[in-house]
């Protein structure tokens, strides 16, 4: 090689201080355009950025280069959400390179944090789906797994949340509006996607029926490709997002006057596909544009893994030799109507042959059984929007229901419920249905959800397919959760044992003997007492409140929904603040109520309870008669930076789901896993969590799961009754309904208390409210017994190990892929 390009190329792969000192140096200049005196720290962010990626940009083609040259069976992760967040510290960290990279920054006069600061969050996803896809991403990269996330590059992801005059307003996300300098543009890797049109019927050569979709609209879907760092930086994976462009029918178009700003328009709608995030979280729109970008992003991936297959193949028979594609949730599903048309219309492969390849090659992640989640587009939206894929639908119906066991048995309502169209009302395509059919294994998220998947929405398939439901418990990357954001334990916990944990978890049930020791548990409060002591003044900057950072931190953080029952929460504060203002001379426990979440633009109900959180936080925040005993807070704009804050500095898990509603939950694990106690139902992972943590370190209370579905089938409950026979409740509702808490507008709450009395709570917050203040009371006692709390939160982190997701991702890897760990080749390393 030439000398020049070598040296050159030896300076960008520096990983010393000097180095990365010149190359910060070289960029600000030569690539962001400023000099050191002008740059802010936005340019000095990108400046970092394009250095740190200068030093993984081999290793990210030696990864991809071996997969190809070794022609490794690869994983497709098809997700319409990857909620990644900030990519820095992630890279720093997974590289290696932070402690140089912080004193290389320091020879310029700059600290790593405020850089880091600097980065905009990348929110490409609503919340518990679109963090596992990012969790998944980094254990595939740290596991040497040949895995690759397939999504769309939304220009606008999930809105900014803010508070005025309490109520939430959505603002635009705009975090493309600097440029992102982790992306590669790949303006040659385009992809065809059609929409609309109609499908013509003809003889193909051998005078067979065949089918073509003609007179489509045509969208082109282009790559943007994310390096993915594993641990250690070996494995550097990608993450390839599509956005739209338009045809260049339209550079190469001639008009006359008024059909070239027609034309125009016409561009800037088209590739209006990729602008925006669906900002619902489980919950299904039904919106024509929503199915489009399902479309889009799925039919362009496809396109890419055939392209990749078909370098190495000239047949399609090994497909599933060579490619797992997992579905997250249904809304990729469309994939294998979409994947039976090009091995059929477009590449003639037999239908019962590419039947058979399609599903060797999919699976299917449920992450739900809420009925409004339940994807199901109107036949006469996918007809128009899609026709050549309806006709599949039906010819895969037709044959399923034709074989199926249930009409053997002569049993229609059963045949009905299997069939991929809900015939009920206006026709519709039932998408969870069709991703069952067309997969070889399905999985729910947690035990208990995958248990209810089978004697629920999914009972019928599950008798006719008796091995396809799996489970897969959902798992966290320990990288994130805790080496990054949680330094100070991460520094404590390597002090004893080592750095092992960060790749392999499991090594963290060492830690279980420190719980005895006196030293280690006051090195555990005080790792704990300065994350905390971070949050207070984060929650002082965001909201202007002061907390105690000696108070017990009771942290609700996640989506704004009913079923998650921030309601029962906020009830139990307002008791908490009654008993503590009739008991002035009691020494209580001093407790910050922390919550966090976003509620879906449309989800009045959700929006309702923001606005109630803090019209309570206002008055117990500014009543000096419990004398700083009780604070509460909502922050604004939760967010996966927001979250590494919150989650190390929490004592108190609220995972207080109605039971059976939360399919595994995820925040649980990362709470626990930084040391707090969960307070929670059995519900989802907690009663996973439960069994690995022990008895004793856990509060749980409430109804179970089959106690909620026998009371909900016997109608035997009545909340009012429940309300009149419990005081503390009831002195909690009537505050709410005459006016306490908003005294501008006394009615503004009727909508909550009606859904508590008259519309039959159907989350059973009042059923659970006495059993959970029962378990608060016993929480905040534990509490005051410093040296007993710390040994129950010592045994969460240590016990916690099992909720990796490398855990996870190994299990789908042998269990659902059978994708196997391929270590690349760095040939520029071992030369010479
Ligand atoms: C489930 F159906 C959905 C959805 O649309 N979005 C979403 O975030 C969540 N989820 C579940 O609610 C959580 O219980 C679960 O941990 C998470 O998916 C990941 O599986």
């Amino acid at each position: 090689m030439d000398a020049r390009y070598k040296s050159r190329e030896i300076e960008r792969r520096s990983l010393d201080v000097d180095g990365l000192k010149r190359s910060f140096l070289e960029w600000l200049v030569y690539s962001v355009g400023k000099d050191a005196r002008a740059a802010t720290r936005r340019d000095w962010f990108h400046t970092v950025a394009l250095a740190v990626r200068d030093r993984l940009v081999d290793r990210w083609m030696d990864t991809t280069r071996t997969y190809y040259q070794q022609d490794a069976k690869r994983v497709y992760y098809l997700s319409l959400e990857f909620l990644i967040g900030r990519l820095l510290t992630n890279s720093l960290a997974n590289l290696g390179i932070t402690d140089q990279c912080r004193q290389a920054l320091d020879r310029i006069g700059l600290n790593l944090d405020d850089v880091v600061e600097a980065e905009p969050d990348a929110a490409l996803g609503n919340g518990g789906l679109g963090r596992l896809a990012a969790c998944f991403l980094d254990s595939m990269a740290s596991e040497a797994l040949p895995g690759y996330g397939y999504g769309i590059r939304y220009e606008f992801g999930l809105f900014e949340q803010r508070f005025e005059h309490g109520w939430q307003v959505e603002y635009p996300e705009q975090w493309l509006q600097f440029g992102n300098p982790w992306e590669f543009p790949r303006p040659e890797v385009l992809y065809p996607v059609q929409f609309y049109g109609r499908v013509e019927e003809f003889r193909d050569s051998v005078g067979e029926r065949a089918y073509r979709w003609v007179d489509a609209e045509r969208v082109l879907a282009m790559a943007y490709d994310t390096p993915v760092v594993g641990y250690g930086g070996d494995t550097i994976n990608t993450l390839r997002l599509w956005s739209a462009r338009a045809t260049r029918d339209f550079n190469f178009g001639h008009f006359n006057d008024g059909a070239y700003m027609k034309a125009v328009e016409q561009k800037v709608l088209t590739e209006n596909l990729s602008r925006v995030l669906y900002p619902n979280d489980a919950t299904e729109g039904g919106k024509e544009l929503r199915l489009k970008q399902e479309y889009f992003f799925t039919s362009a991936s496809l396109q890419d893994i055939l392209r990749r297959y078909l370098q190495h193949h000239s047949n399609f028979d090994s497909l599933p030799d060579k490619a797992a594609i997992q579905l997250n949730d249904t809304h990729p599903a469309i994939g294998i109507a979409e994947l039976m048309r090009l091995l059929v219309d477009q590449h003639g492969v037999l239908w019962d042959k590419a039947w058979d390849i399609t599903r060797a090659t999919f699976s299917y992640t449920n992450h739900t059984l809420l009925p409004e989640a339940l994807e199901a587009w109107p036949v006469r939206m996918m007809e128009r929007v899609l026709p050549r894929h309806m006709q599949i639908i039906y010819e895969i119906n037709a044959k399923f229901l034709n074989r199926s066991k249930a009409r053997a048995a002569g049993d229609n309502a059963r045949l009905s419920r299997l069939s991929l169209i809900d015939e009920r009302g206006d026709r519709r395509v039932r998408m969870g249905n069709l991703a069952f059919l067309g997969s070889h294994k399905v999985n729910g998220v947690s035990a208990l959800h995958t248990e209810l998947m089978k004697q629920t929405v999914f009972a019928d398939f599950h008798a006719e397919f008796p091995e396809r439901i799996n489970n897969k418990t959902n798992g966290i990357t320990p990288r994130r959760w805790l080496h990054q954001a949680n330094q100070p334990l991460a520094a404590l916990i390597t002090s004893r044992i080592g750095n092992g944990w960060i790749k392999d978890l499991g090594q963290i049930k060492a830690l279980a003997e420190k719980a005895d020791d006196l030293v280690f548990r006051e090195e555990f409060r005080r790792a704990k007492r300065k994350n905390k002591k971070r949050l207070a003044a984060y929650i002082a900057r965001q909201t202007g409140v002061d907390v105690q950072v000696d108070s017990l931190f009771d942290v609700q953080v996640k989506r704004m929904h009913e079923y998650k029952r921030q309601l029962l929460n906020i009830l139990q504060a307002i008791a908490l603040y009654n008993e503590m203002r009739d008991n002035p001379t009691v020494s209580w426990v001093p407790v910050t109520k922390i919550f966090a979440g976003k509620a879906a633009p449309s989800y009045h109900m959700a929006k309702l309870i923001i606005k109630l959180i803090n019209d309570v936080a206002k008055v117990v925040n500014h009543d000096p008669s419990v004398h700083d005993n009780l604070k509460i807070v909502l922050l604004p704009n939760y967010n996966v930076t927001a979250a590494e804050i919150i989650m190390p500095a929490a004592d108190l898990s609220e995972q207080i789901s109605t039971a059976g509603m939360e399919a595994s939950g995820t925040g649980n694990m990362k709470l626990a896993l930084n040391g707090a106690l969960t307070i929670g139902t059995l519900d989802g992972a907690n009663v996973e969590i439960r069994e690995h943590v022990g008895d004793d370190n856990i509060f749980i209370f409430g109804l179970t799961a089959e106690e909620v579905n026998d009371l909900r089938a016997s109608g035997g409950f009545n909340p009012r009754e429940v309300i009149a026979s419990n005081p503390s409740l009831k002195r909690a509702l009537d505050m709410i309904s005459t006016g306490v808490f908003s005294p501008d507008d006394p009615h503004r709450y009727h909508p909550i208390l009606q859904a508590l009395t008259d519309g039959g709570d159907h989350f059973l917050v009042t059923a659970d409210f006495a059993e959970y203040c029962e378990a608060q009371q016993e929480a905040m006692d534990l509490y005051r017994d410093q040296e007993e709390w710390t040994r129950k939160a010592i045994l969460n982190t240590a016990n916690m190990g099992w909720f990796s997701s490398d855990r996870t991702i190994m299990e789908y890897a042998t269990e659902i892929w059978d994708v196997h760990p391929v270590k690349p080749e760095h040939p520029a390393e071992t030369e010479g």
